[in-house]
């Protein structure tokens, strides 16, 4: 079978070692490419795909909304989230899914141990209201946590919480500071703190002892919020492993096999990440 990912642009995108390395891994035939497509050529993209011979790919920024909408079928949580990241080929029709959220929820899972929701203390601030954001609520009140969620720009923080008002609440900016003592998971979905931007400026010292830190961005690996959460001996939870457990679903539905997220695959990433 061949699959893809496209975006725009698409050189950093990591995906094509991960799939490759599981391709070789099973010794399958399949391929893994990378696809540049702008913005308006995405529709005629899209609608070319029955006829294409792909079994279906990954989209990444800026696409995830446009395969949403282009989508002739989409799953329970693809229609939550209203953004799709994985395509599905069949039968001449193309289903879009969502496994941002399963991807974040399963590295929680592997890093933390299950049983985290209820270790943590049940709530979780989430600051940023973009995509990956939906998501990873999404995956937080499906796991039965009680969500907080603040931006900088407070309208998409309320547009986000309006998802599931009995279990998420928007929060000012301004107020993140003095709820860190009731939050239990703190996740960075801003570029905050990511390669040449600013770091995310937060005091960590009144999360409770319990409280774990997560942070979607894996460039650099070890964020300043990491690192600070270490240092306060938190548990710390990397962006890396968000993409590496997404990969699953569509390796599986693709190529017929669920690959492992192994030890040997995140540092041949890690070790790319480095290098680049
Ligand atoms: O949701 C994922 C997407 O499936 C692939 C990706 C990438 O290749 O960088 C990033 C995320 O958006």
């Amino acid at each position: 079978a061949r699959a893809f990912v496209v975006g725009h642009p698409i050189r950093h995108s990591r995906s094509p070692l991960i799939h490759g390395h599981w391709l070789a891994e099973h010794g399958l035939a399949g391929t893994y490419e990378r696809l540049d497509v702008a913005p308006d050529d995405f529709a005629a993209f899209f609608r070319a795909l029955p006829a294409s011979g792909f079994a279906g790919g990954n989209v990444t920024i800026p696409h995830k909304e446009a395969a949403f909408r282009l989508a002739d079928s989409l799953t329970e949580r693809a229609k939550k989230i209203g953004a799709v990241n994985t395509l599905i080929v069949e039968g001449g029709r193309v289903r879009g899914d969502n496994t941002d959220a399963p991807g974040f929820i399963a590295h929680l899972d592997r890093s933390l141990g299950e049983g985290w929701p209820e270790r943590t203390g049940g709530t979780a601030l989430v600051l940023g209201a973009g995509g990956a954001a939906r998501a990873i609520v999404v995956g937080l009140v499906e796991r039965g946590m009680r969500v907080r969620v603040a931006n900088r720009s407070p309208e998409r923080a309320r547009a986000l919480a309006e998802l599931d008002p009995g279990h998420v609440e928007a929060l000012a900016w301004e107020a993140v500071p003095a709820a860190l003592s009731e939050t239990g998971l703190l996740v960075n979905t801003t570029s905050l703190g990511m390669a040449g931007h600013p770091p995310l400026a937060l005091d960590l010292a009144p999360l409770p002892e319990r409280a774990a830190v997560a942070d979607i961005v894996y460039v650099p690996l070890e964020t300043p919020l990491l690192a600070a959460a270490r240092a306060r001996g938190l548990a710390a939870v990397d962006g890396l492993g968000m993409l590496l457990h997404q990969a699953v679903p569509g390796f599986f539905a693709w190529f017929g096999l669920r690959p492992e997220v192994t030890p040997e695959l995140r540092e041949k990433i890690v070790a790319d990440l480095v290098a680049r």
